[in-house]
Order: C-alpha cells, then structure tokens, then sequence
C-alpha cells in the first residue's frame, strides 16, 4: 500500500465506510450502503453527503493529500510520466459541474423480484445514484498539460484503495478503461463535492466524474492514469460491466451510458389515509440526457397521468416532479412511474436479462397501503 494510505476498515474494525450509516437515511450491504428513496424527502436538487450512496470494492482508504501523487504515464504520453499534486491540482483552472454517479447495479433487485430472475451483485433497489455539484479539474486539461499523444485510444484510471480479491483471485487496483473521446469530453477530475474537499468515501483527495456514464467509470481515490495509444482492458471491462445474456452477443457488450429511471421519495409499503389529498414525490433520470416526461400510475398499470416537473430539466442530474393523490378506498395499491428522454427513450414493462443485473430500466412497482 502506498504511504500515507491507510483504511477506514484498519482504522475501525466495524465498517469499510467513515460515515455514519444511519438506518433511516442507508440501506447497508457489505462494504456498500445505498440510499433510502424516503431519505431524500424534502430535500433539494442535490444529495447531500450525508445521504450520498457508497460503493466500495474494498474499504475506503484514508490518504494524506500532502504525499499524494496523481501519475500519468503510458504510450499515449509525449514526453514520459507526469505527476500532479494536491496543490497542483488545485491551482489549475477548475470547473464546476452538476452530475451523477449512480452505479451500473443499480434496480438489480427487481430483476429478481418483477422478473424472477437470478442474477450476481448487490440487490440495490433504486438508491444507487446520487447526484451533486463536482468541482476539479477537467481531464482535458490534465491530459494536455502532461503532453497527450494524438495516437491515445484508451486512458485507464485506477485507484488507491485495497486490491480487488474475489474467489479467491487478486485482480489488482479497481481500474477501467475510458475511451479517449469521452475522456475529453466531460470528464473531471474532481475535488470537490457538493461546496466541500470530497469526503473520505467519495474518493479524497481526487476522483473521476464520468458524466452520465455507469459508475465504476468513475474511479475514486484516483493514483494513476495510464494514457495508451492501444486499447487498454481491465477485469472492470472483460469480466464486469458487460451485457452478457441471451438478447446480447456471445462475447457480451461493453457498457458506458446509463438508461433511464424513477423512483418515489417514498419508503417502500407507505401507508396514506383514505379520502385526504397527498402530494407524491418523485425524481427520475437518464444516461442519455434530460428527461422530458413522467407518467404516474395508481392504478396497477392501467391508466397514466402525467407528473409535474418541479425542477429544471437538468442535462446530468434528474428531474424532480410531483403528482397529487387522493385514494378514495382503503386497500392494497401499487405505485408506478414510467419516465421518457429527451431521445425517445422510455421504460418498458421488462427489461431484457443479463447474468449481472446491469442497467435495469424497467418500470419499479412500488406497493403501499391505503387505510
Ligand atoms: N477506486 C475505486 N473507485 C470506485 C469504486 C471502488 O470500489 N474503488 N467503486 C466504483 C463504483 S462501482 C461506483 S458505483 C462508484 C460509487 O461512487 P460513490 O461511492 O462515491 O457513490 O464509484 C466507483 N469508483
Ligand atoms: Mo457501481
């Protein structure tokens, strides 16, 4: 392990997390912790960090910015290996961006509950993104500086925490591919999230945000990154993160874009009184862009209303939208929010099966109780 790196795991025994995992604000699984949609009631555009999802591999190493070092290096690079350090990085110009980071598992549950379908990961229901204000360095910029070789195919960032070790097999630092158009793009290597220096779980000192992409793209506790003029491969693209199943190719496909979804600010089995007015709340979001509509259904499926919007239209974050509700008889009723892209895009009664639960875009019922 490199100096200056211990882990929250080394430092308390009880959790591969710093923050404090309150049951009414997280959902924990293992080393990952997802947010509950009920958690974000009332709140604002962004998540707060408070409430922000964890996603480990490993356990959130705790780095000492005043040693650390971000590497470039590789054939893509003119003049040989560059490094960067905190102050560096931040005395660069710097942009702020809003986006999110919401993991490619996230929905994976419901391909076994609404489908019935077994597949492998974390059974996130739909608390697997968050979105905030991203503040850092664009890759662009970094690249330039260090002297970036037009022939570049592929970067590949990887981070400081702990070796990746499964089934009995170490596959090395968490790492992925990028292709270098997208590189150039709208990736930042960001520093800051939501106003304040990234907190230990989201990747301090530095992190990559990989805007509307799936979220092990964005490499958190950033060490290296190797600049290549031939295609670069990790575990993270070979072995994860494929489509592999019967609607895909043999060799599987390689993801990149998120797809579209939407939940309620709601715990799941609510309960609402008969004969009052409530107001549901919602958010929904897309890989591909703004959402342009959400429909709601109370009515198991049959017929849908529109939402209202509450919020702008925003490129990289979601759409916050409110519908209002009065169940006239007590019951059992299931909740249903179907959104739309600004592409055409929409979410489908089900979603085609991959082995690994990936990119679920399926319309989520969600039960509640009406008394
Ligand atoms: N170094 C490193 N980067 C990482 C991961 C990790 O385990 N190690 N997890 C990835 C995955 S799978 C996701 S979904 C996001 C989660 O970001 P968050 O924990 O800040 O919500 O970080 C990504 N970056
Ligand atoms: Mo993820």
């Amino acid at each position: 392990m490199a100096v200056g790196v211990t882990s929250a795991a080394q430092a308390s025994a009880a959790s591969s997390i710093v923050k404090p995992l309150p049951p009414e604000l997280f959902e924990v699984y293992g080393t990952n912790a997802e947010t509950r949609w009920e958690a974000l009631s009332g709140q604002g555009f962004l998540t707060p960090v408070d409430r922000f999802f964890v996603r480990n591999h490993t356990s959130t190493p705790l780095i000492d910015a005043s040693t650390w070092r971000l590497r470039l290096f590789g054939t893509g690079l003119r003049h040989g290996p560059v490094e960067f350090g905190y102050r560096d990085l931040r005395s660069l110009p710097s942009e702020t961006i809003t986006a999110a980071v919401e993991c490619a598992g996230n929905g994976r549950s419901f391909y076994t509950s609404q489908q019935g379908q077994q597949v492998t990961g974390t059974p996130w229901k739909l608390g697997a993104i968050g979105v905030a204000r991203w503040r850092g360095v664009r890759l662009s910029t970094l690249l330039a500086r260090a002297g970036l070789s037009r022939r570049t195919v592929d970067v590949q960032p990887s981070g400081l925490d702990a070796d990746y070790v499964t089934g009995g097999v170490n596959l090395g630092k968490v790492r992925r591919p990028l292709p270098i158009g997208k590189a150039l793009e709208d990736v930042l290597v960001a520093y800051e999230m939501n106003g304040r220096p990234l907190p230990p779980d989201h990747g301090y000192p530095a992190r990559l945000v990989v805007p509307s992409w799936i979220g092990i793209s964005s490499i958190k506790w950033l060490g290296e990154i190797e600049v290549s003029d031939t295609p670069l491969a990790s575990p993270w693209n070979t072995q994860f993160y494929r489509l592999v199943g019967p609607s895909y190719p043999a060799e599987g496909t390689v993801m990149g874009r998120q797809v579209v979804k939407s939940a309620f600010e709601l715990p799941r089995a609510a309960v609402f009184r008969a004969g009052e007015r409530h107001v549901l709340h919602g958010r929904s979001w897309s890989g591909n862009g703004r959402i342009r509509n959400v429909d709601v259904s109370v009515d198991g499926g049959e017929r849908w209303h529109p939402a209202r919007p509450t919020s702008t239209r925003h490129e990289n974050g979601w759409l916050q939208w409110e519908f209002p509700w009065r169940p006239k008889d007590p019951g059992a009723y299931t909740l249903r929010a179907r959104a739309t892209d600004f592409t055409g895009a929409t979410q489908p009664e089900t979603t085609p099966y991959n082995t690994q639960g990936y990119l679920f875009d399926g319309i989520v019922a969600h039960p509640v109780t009406v008394v």
